[in-house]
């Protein structure tokens, strides 16, 4: 289905008009989160995990300017490959109607594309949120404000570590967006199993998943689900210094005078160099767990052949 401004993949416009499992990924991730050429293994791997747990995969992205729900394998190198490709969020989103340009998008267009396609569920790796000094400074993620715009399931393992994660969990809550942790009471903390937050509900199945979002949808909430799933606490980074590296990125941030949208790109990379690619690691092993996780929810949410 092509709206002349949207491009949705046929496979997916079948799959949503039929009510099976579906689950949205994000583009951002592979074209400024994850280093080539790690980024399209990470980019395809995850696609199929999705297909193996059931589902169908709708990795989203702006091709030519052309938001794509259901992006090709071609265009996922493509976009992977581009030294040109931007980062939309959703305020970028009409702009591309008039640049043409390749683009990532964040958790926030993606959630907000998603939706539009009647995708539920989506997986991603960490969250956006507030940044430290943000009272002063102003950056909060557009993806807060999108996640309480937005009905879907999304499926991460906890703001990423670079946030700050106190306001960005008292942001949600202003936002009335709910987090329940996946069978844990912690807050995850990206790279890491345990933030030192705790959430205040937790949830054992992909079914209190579902049941939590359909009854949202019957109230006519807007807003998101956030299931905070941790990564495996064997596959997690090594806490010990993660501090001080975290620290020594803001350092090399504000010595270099990055801004904007750069900034959670540049902080990002700064620590996988300074932990010989372990932060890596662990970014993948979160998100492939985070794919399987939101499959199973899309999958209790299948309402096909008159399930419910
Ligand atoms: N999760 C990851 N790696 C990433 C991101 C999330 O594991 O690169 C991306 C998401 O697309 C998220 C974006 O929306 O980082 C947040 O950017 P900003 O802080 O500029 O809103
Ligand atoms: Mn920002």
């Amino acid at each position: 289905m092509s709206t002349g401004f949207i491009h949705v993949a046929p496979e997916v416009t079948e799959a949503v008009t039929a009510g099976r499992p579906v689950v949205a990924l994000e583009s951002t991730i592979f074209t400024h989160g994850l280093p080539r050429p790690r980024n399209i293994e990470v980019a395809e791997e995850t696609e199929a995990i999705i297909r193996d747990a059931g589902a169908v995969p709708a990795t989203i992205g702006v091709v030519g300017g052309v938001p794509t729900i259901g992006l090709t394998k071609d265009q996922i190198v493509e976009l992977s490959n581009d030294d040109d490709v931007i980062k939309s969020s959703i305020r970028e989103l009409a702009i591309g109607a008039v640049n043409g340009k390749n683009a990532g998008t964040t958790i926030a267009a993606t959630s907000f594309l998603a939706h539009r396609a009647g995708i539920k569920v989506f997986a991603t790796g960490g969250l956006g949120g507030v940044h430290h000094g943000a009272s002063e400074n102003f950056d909060e993620s557009a993806d807060l404000l999108a996640l309480a715009q937005s009905p879907i399931v999304l499926v991460s393992s906890g703001a990423k570590a670079v946030l700050d994660v106190h306001a960005t969990l008292e942001r949600f809550e202003s936002l009335s967006v709910p987090i329940v942790g996946y069978r844990t009471n912690a807050y995850p903390g990206f790279y890491v199993a345990d933030s030192g937050f705790e959430v205040s509900h937790r949830v054992e199945s992909p079914e209190q998943v579902a049941t939590i979002y359909r009854t949202q949808r019957q109230m006519e909430l807007s807003t998101a689900v956030l299931v905070a799933n941790p990564v495996p606490v064997e596959e997690q980074l090594d806490p010990t210094g993660l501090d001080a590296v975290i620290e020594k990125a803001w350092a090399a941030l504000e010595e270099q005078n990055v801004t904007g949208q750069q900034v959670t790109p540049f902080l990002l990379e700064f620590i996988r160099q300074a932990t010989g690619d372990a932060s890596l690691d662990a970014n993948v092993a979160l998100y492939r767990n985070n794919a399987r996780v939101a499959a199973q929810v899309a999958v209790a949410l299948d309402s096909s052949n008159g399930r419910k």
